[in-house]
């Protein structure tokens, strides 16, 4: 098990949120209050909005650490209730340009792939995750393969660091960061020029290969080797590796996603898969590992701003008639344009035209790039809530309203993972003092603004059924399951219609290899490789790149908790190249200052060779709250893909300085 799964256990009765907390200024110390009153001040803040700015000064910021039920009754409430689609969650800065490089290539969200491919795979080509620190329970399951079965299995990293994941590897592309899609043009160009493209599949399952065979002969090894930093004979291996496999399996995390260019390098990835038919069979195809505990179920409850829950689309008339009806609310009560977007809910709040920004089941004030522009923005709206486990985030900080959340094991609810599969979490515990669940807190709010019928919840099950019920006919139909099937019989995968029988989910998709786009066929997409929206450059001379350690989850209000994962991370270090090193004045152990375009971080200096010349990184965990603080996001940048609106997280331009 992974250490922060067998720790768990330590850090749940820590430092929680016991009652409501309330200041009219966040000036002002926080006073205890009865959920009455939190409620009634919650319900006149949207009253008053409602009545002066309207819907549009509504937002709601949510996780991927939601149970769906949470997620379906928050984007009910705000979406079909209140007409404002302004529900966003932190898998905005996750698994957006997998949402959208999915939907783009295939047609629809919607992982094609399973566990199982891992032990059918001959190539595993894993881009910009590590996996051994992020997802080790799957990665110890490709090791133990691996062992067993030496070069009947190949694996290849790409990745700026050599990680923990590159160590197991048979071939590391430690290429710059922001050259992914050059890298794979590349590896076209190879396939293409030696036979290795099966052009019946092409013909029959796909459109678009035109323009892509374009591309991909403007990009040989040669070129792409240039841009990405590594030798062409590394790419020529991949792709030969490529052309001899019988189940290519590419696995891909934040390295890909949080890029300017992500849902093009989503797209990348899979012109791959499709150009070679490797999709749609056992041991084959592109593979996105989902970050967060339910940040998949979020996708197919609808839980970012463009979405409504069966994998629907805001823009799309029909689909918001669908949910109307479901929802019991007059037709036109979804607003036809897609809501704001985290990123553009931060520019509204600047502009003052936000007036309520409900935060829930994430601490923003840690996890969102640039944040002394975030921290500025909240501080001209007038009302902010957050939900939480925990006491005392970065986020509280900046909160008016705190409403104390019954978190994992102590409420009942569905999260999906990678694999599509459904688990029904249950409640085995008490949660603290009056902690209340997401979804009941939202669905109680409903009800005292006038929606009884909509939201006269008792049960989690119900709003299961209800959301189920949705999906029903859609790529990601969960209509046969419901919390009484997945306790009795255990997780499920879906599709998992109406009158399967446990089990008999849908391990992959698109075995008949027809894809849920108009002409029923894929798409090829021929987009320019870009690089990094902020590159080097004289001033800045370095990339910073910031992830995560094995022992920590994200802003540690949980890890911090867990003394095994403490001791073995007691501090951020910052990782740089000894050549990097000697040419800023720094010595290992000692203390640097990070600068960038939007500010200054110190930390430790870690001199290692793990790291590219030219490239720095950062953990992200260290909060402003914590004794070795080290807000790494304050350096960061939003520029983002344009597609996916997720921002580039991965790479900022910076400068290094000895300290002192
Ligand atoms: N221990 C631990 N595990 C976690 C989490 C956690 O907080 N702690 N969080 C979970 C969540 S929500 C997520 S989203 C996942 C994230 O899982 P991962 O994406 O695997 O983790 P990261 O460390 O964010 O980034 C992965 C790698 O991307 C590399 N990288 C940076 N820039 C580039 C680039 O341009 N190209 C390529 N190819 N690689 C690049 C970095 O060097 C880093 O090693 O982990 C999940 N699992
Ligand atoms: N530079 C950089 N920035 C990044 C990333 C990166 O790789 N680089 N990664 C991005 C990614 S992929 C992610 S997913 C985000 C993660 O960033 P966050 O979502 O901000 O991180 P968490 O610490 O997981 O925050 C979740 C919060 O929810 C609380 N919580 C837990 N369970 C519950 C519950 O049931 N209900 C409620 N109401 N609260 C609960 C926890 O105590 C915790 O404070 O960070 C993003 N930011
Ligand atoms: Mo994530």
């Amino acid at each position: 098990m992974c250490v922060k799964g067998a720790t768990v256990g330590d850090t749940l009765d820590h430092n929680r949120l016991t009652t409501p907390l309330w200041r009219e200024r966040t000036d002002q110390p926080f006073e205890a209050i009865p959920w009455e009153r939190a409620f009634s001040i919650l319900e006149s803040q949207i009253r008053r909005t409602l009545a002066t700015k309207g819907p549009q000064a509504l937002a709601i910021y949510g996780s991927g650490q939601f149970l769906c039920e949470d997620y379906y009754v928050a984007n009910k409430l705000l979406k079909g209730a209140l007409g404002s689609n302004n529900f966003d969650a932190n898998s905005r800065l996750c698994m957006s340009s997998a949402v959208a490089g999915y939907s783009r290539s295939l047609g629809s969200d919607g992982p094609p792939c399973c566990y199982d491919d891992l032990d059918q795979a001959d190539l595993v080509l894993l881009i910009g995750t590590n996996t051994a620190e992020c997802h080790p329970v799957l990665f110890q399951r490709l090791i133990k393969r691996k062992r067993k079965v030496g070069d009947g299995l190949r694996i290849v990293v790409a990745d700026p660091r050599a990680t923990a994941t590159a160590d197991a590897a048979d071939l590391h592309l430690a290429i710059r960061p922001g050259t992914d899609l050059a890298l794979l043009c590349a590896v076209g160009h190879r396939l293409l020029v030696n036979g290795g493209v099966d052009h019946a599949f092409v013909a029959a399952h796909t459109e678009g290969f035109a323009d892509l065979e374009a591309l991909w002969r403007a990009w040989d090894p040669q070129r792409a080797a240039a841009v990405c930093g590594v030798a062409p004979e590394a790419i020529e291996q991949l792709a030969d590796w490529w052309m001899a496999s019988h189940g290519a399996l590419s696995l891909w995390s934040m390295g890909v996603n949080q890029s300017r260019e992500g849902t093009a390098t989503v797209a990348g990835i899979c012109n791959l898969h499709l150009a070679t038919g490797q999709i749609g069979r056992p041991g084959a195809g592109p593979f996105s590992l989902t970050g967060q505990p339910n940040a998949m179920g979020g996708r197919e409850v609808g839980g970012l701003a463009q979405l409504l829950p069966g994998y629907r689309a805001v823009a799309n008339p029909e689909h918001r008639a669908e949910v109307e009806r479901h929802w019991g609310v007059a037709p036109g009560s979804i607003h036809p344009e897609p809501g704001l977007a985290v990123g553009a809910q931060i520019e509204a709040m600047e502009q003052g035209a936000i007036d309520l920004w409900w935060v829930a089941a994430t601490n923003p004030l840690v996890s969102m790039p640039n944040l002394d522009r975030v921290r500025a923005a909240v501080a001209r709206c007038e009302l902010v809530v957050l939900t939480e486990a925990y006491a005392n985030t970065e986020t509280q900080a900046v909160a008016h309203l705190v409403l104390p959340a019954a978190q994992w094991s102590e409420k009942q609810g569905v999260m999906v993972n990678s694999e599509r599969r459904v688990t029904l979490c249950r409640a085995f515990r008490e949660p603290p003092g009056e902690a209340r669940p997401d979804w009941a807190i939202f669905a109680e709010l409903g009800r005292r603004l006038g929606f009884e019928q909509q939201f006269g919840y008792d049960t989690a099950a119900e709003v299961y059924a209800e959301c189920v019920a949705l999906t029903a006919g859609r790529v990601c139909d969960s209509s046969g399951l419901s919390h009484g099937l997945l306790a009795e019989h255990g997780p499920q995968q879906w599709p998992f219609p109406a009158g399967r029988s446990p089990g008999e989910g849908g391990a992959r998709l698109y075995l008949d290899h027809q894809f849920p786009t108009p002409s029923g066929r894929a798409r090829f997409h021929a987009d320019l490789p870009m690089g990094l929206a902020e590159p080097p450059c004289e001033r800045y001379p370095l990339v910073l790149t910031v992830g995560r350690y094995l022992g920590h989850w994200h802003t540690m209000t949980r890890t911090l908790h867990a003394e095994r994962a403490a001791k073995q991370h007691p501090e951020p270090l910052l990782e740089v190249h000894p050549s990097d090193a000697r040419s800023h004045g720094l010595v290992d152990g000692e203390r640097a200052r990070v600068r960038s375009r939007r500010a200054a971080v110190e930390a430790k200096v870690l001199v290692t060779d793990r790291i590219r010349q030219g490239t720095v990184f950062l953990p992200m965990h260290w909060g402003a709250s914590q004794v070795n603080a080290c807000e790494a996001n304050r350096l960061m940048h939003e520029e983002g893909c344009l597609h996916s609106k997720q921002p580039e997280l991965k790479a900022a331009a910076v400068t290094l300085e000895p300290v002192g």
